[in-house]
């Protein structure tokens, strides 16, 4: 059974209520375009895209500091983009130009931006989680209290050894990481329930001694309350803290997914929760939304999206003759 769509009033100043429902919308007008540049073939190799998920990165992220790092999965436009990378350098690394974010040798599922405290990007499931707790010990090392790494992954992560070390670690070692699972009920065509003996990641997760927390992912001032408190707790130097965010994704899993393992009738009824329309419909009911000002925020991201495209099409190869360039070993040994 599939829970009513987040309902009443959002408790919230215009300015982060209205900036909530502009980010989701920047990153589902991103997503869509990137779906569509891809059966253009101007996109290649793989593409995951986050629509239908939009609430966790958009509220998780309004909850961290600038001096917070992030490290996100392989579905990481959102976190990106959210977290202050030009919509641009993404749109280019996709095109696999060099104006791209990684200088195009990346794409879609490496972004990554040390200005901005994004650690990737990682292509590996599970791969983000030692790499967080990596950059909570370097700060505990070098004394650099008040910052807190946080960690997005998918529930397919929690199958993983290095979610279970990396878990462990953090909590005995009381490493400031926020554990974001992004559980959206499968990994690729696998249900949780097929493949997990347990299927409360909160229990999973309060096993290591963490703080666990539920928050409802469709619902973005949910995320954000969760995401806040999660944070404050990691901040005041206690214990890591897990937070699962229920979520879905309305797409396929990537480019090459045929869909089997689910119904038609399952993802319509998700989308009745979708987070965009229901969290628009609840700032009109409280009267801080009108039809007006929602069509200017979206044409706004359209405008951004269209001036990405235009950016990642204006940009350039790399020549063939710096292939070589960054590599460890020098030519030709
Ligand atoms: C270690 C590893 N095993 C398998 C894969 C292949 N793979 C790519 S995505 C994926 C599913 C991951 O699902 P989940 O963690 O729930 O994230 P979601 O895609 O649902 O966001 C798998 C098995 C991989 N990339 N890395
Ligand atoms: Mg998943």
């Amino acid at each position: 059974m599939i829970a009513p769509p987040p309902s009443g009033p959002v408790p919230y100043a215009e300015e982060l209520a209205l900036g909530l429902l502009a980010d989701m919308l920047r990153v589902r007008r991103l997503e869509e375009k990137s779906a569509e540049l891809y059966g253009a073939g101007k996109i290649r190799g793989f593409l995951h895209l986050y629509v239908g998920e939009e609430a966790v990165a958009a509220g998780a992220i309004r909850a961290l500091e600038p001096q917070d790092n992030v490290v996100a999965t392989y579905r990481e436009h959102a976190h990106a983009l959210l977290r202050g990378m030009p919509m641009g350098a993404i749109m280019a690394e996709m095109y696999g130009k060099q104006e791209g974010c990684s200088r195009g040798r990346g794409g879609s599922m490496h972004l990554f931006d040390a200005s901005t405290r994004l650690y990737g990007g990682n292509a590996i499931v599970g791969g983000g989680l030692p790499l967080a707790a990596g950059l909570a010990l370097a700060d505990r090392l070098r004394q650099r209290a008040g910052r807190v790494t946080a960690c997005f992954f998918g529930e397919g992560a929690v199958a993983e050894g290095a979610f279970h070390e990396s878990m462990n670690l953090a909590a005995l070692w009381r490493l400031p990481v926020l554990f974001c699972c992004e559980n959206n009920l499968y990994a690729m065509g696998t249900a949780l329930e097929r493949s997990e003996s347990q299927t409360d990641l909160c229990v999973k997760a309060a096993a290591f001694g963490v703080h666990a927390i539920k928050a409802d992912g469709m619902d973005v001032v949910a995320v954000h309350e969760a995401a806040a408190r999660g944070r404050a707790q990691v901040a005041a130097g206690d214990r890591p803290c897990f937070i699962e965010f229920l979520t879905y994704r309305f797409r396929a899993h990537s480019m090459f997914d045929p869909e089997l393992y689910r119904d038609k009738a399952e993802v319509a009824q998700w989308k009745t929760r979708g987070p965009i329309h229901t969290y628009s419909a609840r700032l009109k009911a409280q009267g801080m939304l009108t039809e007006e000002r929602f069509l200017e925020i979206e044409r706004a991201a359209q405008e951004e999206v269209a001036q990405a495209v235009a950016f990642a099409e204006a940009g350039t190869w790399e020549p063939v003759a710096d292939l070589a360039r960054d590599l460890h070993t020098p030519e030709g040994q």
